[in-house]
């Protein structure tokens, strides 16, 4: 029985008692409520059954498909020929099977990413399949996919893109937001049941660009009438996104949260005066609590993709994650209390490509291998206790041991704030780890070790906690892999930023970086003339992004004096969330010494400039 009923029952009965009370969702703390009566509140704080059932599942697959896959882009301009689309072998039962063999429970397709471009053969605008070569109009990805799905037992979720670079409506707000809502109930109503709706926050249209005001509310009623079982994503106030793109979640990962969904008007004044956004390392410490009005059970879901771009592109073959990256990336999402959604483009033939298929078989057997076997004899029952009760976890003999796994029973909330493991090694006990949040699932890794027992101590809780589960295993380390670039690089004799010398940004090094202040040009120059395929700029990954390019000119000299332009007010798509190289192509470069890359708009709108490697592909 699902828990507020319970409370809804007592309730009804006349004999509620505050202890029993739990609040869906959301909840607002009484005017002058003390931290302690805060605390208390948010430890029975607890999801809806849809973010439940959402969280269960774990592992989701994301499938960036469209225009992009035909043009080689990561963010296409909305202008493409609908022609280009022309998958010559497209099997959507590959990719279900391909993924449900990977372990997948649920599979997410852009039906629409920002170039505007449908999947499916949509009423709303001709900028889509029905436009295309492919079976000559008549395809339709979406019912491909779905009925996939439906085959392979596993849910299915749409991703709609509200920035629309082709509608001419786009910016109209009134007549796109109708046009949106007219897409969604497409999407919701001719292919039978979807789990998910991820609705992207990307916008790149930049300062003098169209300005649409959406209309959230319309777009959440309609998934809730037509699908109530779906889960709102990203801009929806079901399931939050991490915050990077890099598979990354937070080793302190509250579900219960004092960030405001975006899609409430009131998100950006409360969030701000909160210091919030989703990028936030804290979300949810006693420390926020004390000075929030309100809290929200939105939890996390870490997005990434298995090759450094969301789309297929051939040149990144040789750059689909390593065994080892994509375990890390396991352990620090789903084994820190996320969903983990993994990116797998389907390339140009339709398919997903032989070298993802077989590093999904490997993460699949490592993953089953690992948790196969539970090494602890009495971990599988619920536990329940109070802050600073300790309990015991029984062995096998002489088995080594490097994981831990503990699983609250967060239908009643997310309570444990603290804890430390303890081993027994031939009699005396040793702390061989200490973590903080658990919920729905965290798993804790430790140098490998033989003991008798473990002993966990929940040093910390909002309430009395309630375990659903203790698991002990066996992870075998892995060595990193090396990650092979197919392109190769060129680096410049020199480098200019403004009036200075920019050694940094041509050493080779990614993790040095040159900085500027204003929007200021980069002059490189090659030491002699060269024939170009193209360049690659790459961005502060880590650290200060300030100054980070997002839409630039870039020009060609042989004289470092008369400049020819070679691009114009191009942007490196998607910099500020997935800070990888960019390479660029370029075509009908004559031979060039000098390149100027001038830039014009900053990730965040700042009079700043930054670079932290450039070379050029000859
Ligand atoms: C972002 C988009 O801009 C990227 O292209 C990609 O789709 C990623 C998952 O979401 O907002």
């Amino acid at each position: 029985m699902y828990i507020t009923a319970t409370a809804l029952a007592l309730l009804l009965m006349g004999c509620r008692s505050d202890k029993t009370q739990y609040y869906e969702k959301h909840l607002v703390f009484p005017e002058g409520a003390t931290i302690e009566q805060k605390v208390d509140m948010a430890s029975r704080l607890v999801p809806s059954r849809q973010q439940l059932q959402w969280q269960e599942l774990e592992l989701t697959a994301f499938l960036h498909f469209g225009i992009n896959t035909f043009t080689n882009r990561e963010w296409g301009d909305g202008k493409e020929d609908p022609k280009l689309f022309n998958p010559t072998q497209l099997d959507a039962e590959q990719w279900a099977r391909t993924l449900k063999e990977a372990g997948f429970k649920m599979v997410i397709l852009t039906a629409k990413h920002h170039d505007g471009f449908c999947l499916w053969p949509t009423k709303t605008t001709s900028h889509s399949v029905a436009s295309s070569l492919w079976k000559e109009g008549k395809g339709d990805v979406v019912k491909e996919l779905k009925e996939a799905c439906d085959k392979y037992d596993l849910k299915f979720g749409v991703y709609l893109s509200p920035w629309d670079r082709n509608a001419a409506c786009y910016g109209d707000s009134p007549k796109y937001n109708d046009f949106f809502i007219q897409q969604l109930t497409e999407l919701l109503t001719h292919y039978g049941e979807i789990h998910e709706v991820w609705f992207d926050g990307a916008c790149g249209e930049g300062p003098n660009g169209k300005k649409q005001i959406y209309d959230w509310d319309a777009f959440y009623t309609t998934i809730q009438k037509l699908q109530p079982n779906a889960v709102m994503a990203i801009m929806g106030d079901d399931v939050r996104w991490v915050g990077n793109e890099k598979g990354l979640g937070r080793e302190t990962e509250w579900s219960a949260t004092a960030l405001v969904p975006g899609v409430y008007q009131r998100a950006d004044s409360v969030n701000k005066a909160l210091g919030l956004s989703s990028t936030s390392k804290d979300l949810g410490s006693r420390e926020l609590l004390a000075r929030a009005n309100e809290l929200f059970w939105y939890p996390s879901e870490v997005d990434v993709s298995i090759r450094p771009g969301w789309f297929y592109h051939a040149a990144e073959d040789q750059q689909v994650k390593s065994l080892a990256r994509l375990v890390d990336i396991y352990f620090e999402s789903v084994g820190y209390n996320s969903v983990l959604l993994l990116n797998i483009p389907p390339d140009t033939r339709g398919l997903i490509h032989e070298n993802d298929v077989r590093r999904l078989r490997e993460l699949r057997e490592y993953i089953e291998r690992t948790f196969a076997t539970d090494y602890s004899l009495n971990g599988n029952r619920k536990i329940t206790g109070r802050e600073g009760d300790s309990f015991e976890i029984d062995i096998q003999d002489n088995v080594p041991v490097n994981t831990l796994m503990l699983q609250e029973n967060i239908a009643e909330g997310q309570r444990i704030e603290a804890f430390t493991v303890e081993a027994s090694v031939n009699g005396a006990w040793n702390t061989i780890a200490e973590g903080t949040t658990v919920g729905y699932k965290r798993l804790v890794r430790f140098d490998s070790l033989i003991a008798d027992k473990l002993r966990i101590t929940i040093t910390r809780t909002r309430a009395d906690f309630s375990l659903n589960r203790v698991g002990l295993y066996y992870a075998q380390p892995l060595i990193e892999g090396v990650n092979a670039s197919t392109a190769t690089i060129l680096l410049p004799k020199s480098c200019r930023i403004g009036d200075q010398n920019a050694p940094r940004a041509i050493d080779g090094n990614q993790t040095t970086a040159a900085y500027a202040d204003g929007l200021t040009d980069l002059i490189f120059d090659l030491g002699e003339a060269k024939s170009l395929k193209g360049f690659c700029y790459t961005p502060v990954a880590e650290g200060n992004t300030e100054g980070t390019i997002f839409r630039y000119n870039l020009y060609r000299s042989n004289d470092c004096k008369n400049w020819e332009p070679v691009a114009e007010n191009t942007e490196f798509s998607n910099i500020k969330n997935n800070p990888i190289p960019q390479f660029v192509p370029l075509e009908n470069v004559a031979a060039t010494r000098y390149l100027r890359l001038q830039p014009l708009e900053e990730i965040n709108g700042k009079a700043k400039t930054s670079i932290a490697e450039f070379g050029v592909i000859p």
